[in-house]
């Protein structure tokens, strides 16, 4: 087939809604186009781009040549001048590309190749995936203002399933989510298929995401029912030109809850029957079905041990009816039951490790970056390293579940980094979670990793306009976790606020010390579950009703003598599921890190930090550096008015001053409680609690959005 050539500026792609009749509501995201403000560079990249020489057949490759045409109107405008150059694009058996006699064979199936053929640019990939991943990297380029002389960059990602999990819920409602009702119609699929499916898919894809769980972890059988198989069906249709796989998550028991069996043991033939029969079903909607995710025996949800059968026996029963067709099992380590007297800390460490080696090979254990819940600081879950033959697919949550909702500015990169980062010791130093992950420390092919969505209908997404920080970090990183967070919220900032200089440098500086900020006026020191029980939004350090592990006081022990969980060998010893090297890390308060002290020792009130000051004036001058730090971030923002545009600028301040409101809420609660305990006077510098505890305690936030125990 012979190459078409296009100028620039035809054929805006008309999917989703046009952008420039908008005012700057977010719901661009970071794939903007706005015109490079910068006139000399502008020239520059006019002069050294060219017409598009490109082959657009599969629909993704259209797809591909649509946005760069559409990146590039918005970017550069106009008719590129024709100077020579020409902007090859496409993959290597394409003529105008094969001729070029480019090495793309490290590239993979996904990876992209840009570099520079004489005077031409070049987007070059194996696939027409791969060149849809180039096309958005190419216009990053200009987006974040690169030099184009000595283009080169070649890249695929370290982990081959890349998957954002929507706990959506078919009503529309989204579990510990706040941007509005879930992004999925699914009373109209169907029939009518929402256009801005379609810019959530581009927005996906941009970053690399190339999976998508539709359904929430606690949702019942229902999307298993035809009805919706139907409606996941055009889902998948609509999502596959973007390379976005469709997956679902599945409720153990659906054989007996829609398919009228007595049972759900996984090893009754009738179950396993049942199951290949629905399998199958599946894929004779969705061909390219991903798989499923499962959340088995865990907070209630029905699963594998309700029939005397382990987790793997349950896993296996699935992955063996999903192997012809190609696809995989996730299957959830977050299990833990309040019967078990063991250290809830400990509990899936010791279920799976026992169970390595016993799971098909299209099982992936998903484990979350922590061995609790999603806290705003948690040490690496120490899962990670300890199946050899079972690989994990990290589990991250992007939505803010503790740390403010779509309230509160956290950007969320520089925590995973530190999850990612961390060393798991277990094939020697640099043994990281990062390489647990891509498989490279113990050999694994099946490699994946999930967030959890922070996405709803909101106009922009994601509610606040800096979460969207988060989905956008999360993506990057799945790709390339070497990638730092700086970088990325460099890139970020500049695509989604323009290049300025003070708005980058202010904006960055802003989200790379948001993460400790919340860290600090919530959970500092490595205190962890402390939050207000059911919508977990906001402090409850007090709560001691229900089952224990729901509590607080399980996790900040805090007395007379002092606070903290011992999970030392004196205490649950939580810490001898690590390597030694980390044993001996983290076995001691002086050898540990200030940041997760309080997560393994249990230390009186008057210990002296490696600062010299006491515990008690450690912790509270924490809090109150937290709240001042957010009190900065306010000025800081405000700095910027005038420099990017009002109506996004109106809401990050709004936002900010009520995240001030609330980080003072936070400490002011959490210091009154824990002074009854420690009976020692404020430090300097501290602010006193406004109000007795009583106040705090009696406080009740009514209606959060993404509870899902609210009742309407
Ligand atoms: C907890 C959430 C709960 C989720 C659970 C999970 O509070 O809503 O269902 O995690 O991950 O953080 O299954």
């Amino acid at each position: 087939m012979r190459p078409i050539r296009l100028p620039i500026a035809l054929l805006i792609f008309s999917l989703g809604l046009a952008a420039s009749a908008l005012a700057e509501d977010g719901y661009r995201l970071w794939l903007r186009y706005e015109p490079i403000a910068d006139a000399s560079l502008a020239k520059s990249y006019r002069s050294s781009i060219g017409p598009i020489e490109a082959v657009a057949t599969s629909d993704t490759a259209k797809i591909a040549l649509a946005e760069l045409e559409r990146g590039l109107e918005g970017l550069l405008g106009g008719e590129l001048k024709r100077t020579g150059a020409t902007l090859l694009v496409g993959t290597g058996d394409a003529k105008h590309i094969a001729k070029l006699k480019l090495d793309l064979s490290g590239l993979g199936e996904e990876g992209y190749l840009l570099t520079r053929h004489k005077k031409n640019l070049v987007i070059a990939a194996n696939t027409d995936q791969g060149v849809l991943y180039g096309v958005f990297a190419f216009l990053r380029q200009l987006q974040t203002q690169r030099p184009l002389e000595n283009l080169h960059v070649e890249t695929s990602p370290k982990v081959d399933h890349r998957l954002l999990n929507h706990w959506d819920n078919l009503t529309r409602t989204v579990e510990r989510s706040m941007a509005g009702a879930s992004i999925f119609n699914w009373f109209d699929l169907p029939y009518y298929v929402e256009p801005y499916y379609h810019d959530y898919a581009r927005a996906c894809a941009s970053v690399g995401i190339n999976g998508t769980v539709l359904t929430n972890v606690n949702s019942n059988a229902t999307v298993l029912r035809p009805q919706f198989l139907e409606k996941v069906a055009a889902l998948a249709d609509t999502f596959r030109p973007y390379g976005i796989q469709v997956y679902l998550t599945a409720r153990f028991s659906a054989p007996v809850e829609i398919g009228g069996l007595e049972t759900a043991d996984p090893l009754d033939p009738a179950v396993i029957e049942w199951w290949t029969d629905k399998i199958n079903e599946i894929y004779t909607y969705v061909p390219d079905f991903g798989g499923f995710v499962v959340k088995a025996n865990s907070e209630g949800q029905p699963g594998p041990q309700s029939y005397g059968r382990d987790h793997a026996e349950g896993a296996n029963l699935l992955a063996r009816a999903l192997a012809p067709h190609g696809g995989f099992v996730m299957w959830r380590a977050f299990v833990y039951d309040f019967e078990i007297k063991e250290d809830r800390h400990k509990q899936a460490y010791t279920e799976f490790t026992q169970l390595d080696g016993q799971f098909e090979p299209n099982v992936s254990i998903q484990t979350k970056n922590g061995a609790i819940d999603f806290m705003p600081r948690e040490p690496f879950h120490p899962l990670f390293g300890a199946t050899p033959e079972t690989p994990h697919t990290l589990e991250l949550q992007i939505t803010q579940e503790y740390m403010g909702g779509d309230i509160h500015l956290v950007y969320l990169a520089p925590m995973w980094e530190e999850t990612l980062e961390a060393d798991t010791f277990a094939r020697g130093a640099g043994s990281t979670v990062a390489k647990v992950v891509d498989g490279s420390v113990f050999g694994h092919e099946l490699t994946a990793i999930a967030g959890v969505a922070n996405i709803g209908n909101e106009r922009n997404w994601t509610g606040h306009p800096m979460g969207a920080s988060n989905w956008y970090a999360f993506g990057r990183l799945a790709w390339d976790h070497q990638l730092s967070s700086q970088e990325i919220a460099d890139e970020w900032t500049r695509m989604t606020f323009g290049n300025a200089p003070d708005v980058v440098a202010t904006i960055e500086e802003m989200l790379l010390e948001s993460h400790q900020t919340v860290v600090d006026y919530s959970m500092p020191l490595g205190l962890h579950h402390i939050m207000y029980p059911g919508h977990h939004y906001g402090p409850g350090p007090w709560h001691d009703q229900g089952r224990p592990d729901w509590t607080s006081t399980y996790y900040h022990n805090a007395s007379e003598d002092g606070i903290g969980f011992d999970r030392t060998a004196t205490g649950s010893d939580a810490l001898g599921q690590y390597a030694p090297e980390v044993v001996e890390k983290w076995g001691t308060p002086e050898s540990i890190e200030d940041k997760y002290l309080l997560w393994f020792h249990h230390l009186d009130w008057d210990y002296e930090m490696k600062s010299g000051k006491t515990l008690w004036n450690e912790l509270c001058l924490t809090y109150q550096s937290g709240v001042d730090r957010v009190a900065e971030m306010g000025q800081q923002w405000d700095s910027l008015q005038g420099s990017i545009d009002a109506q996004r600028h109106a809401r990050v301040a709004a936002l900010l001053k009520r995240q001030l409101e609330d980080a003072k809420f936070y400490k002011d609660a959490c210091l009154a409680y824990f002074h009854t305990f420690s009976q020692r006077p404020y430090p300097a510098g501290v602010n006193a609690p406004e109000y007795p505890l009583e106040h705090y305690k009696n406080f009740e936030l009514y209606h959060v959005p993404g509870h899902p125990g609210e009742q309407w």
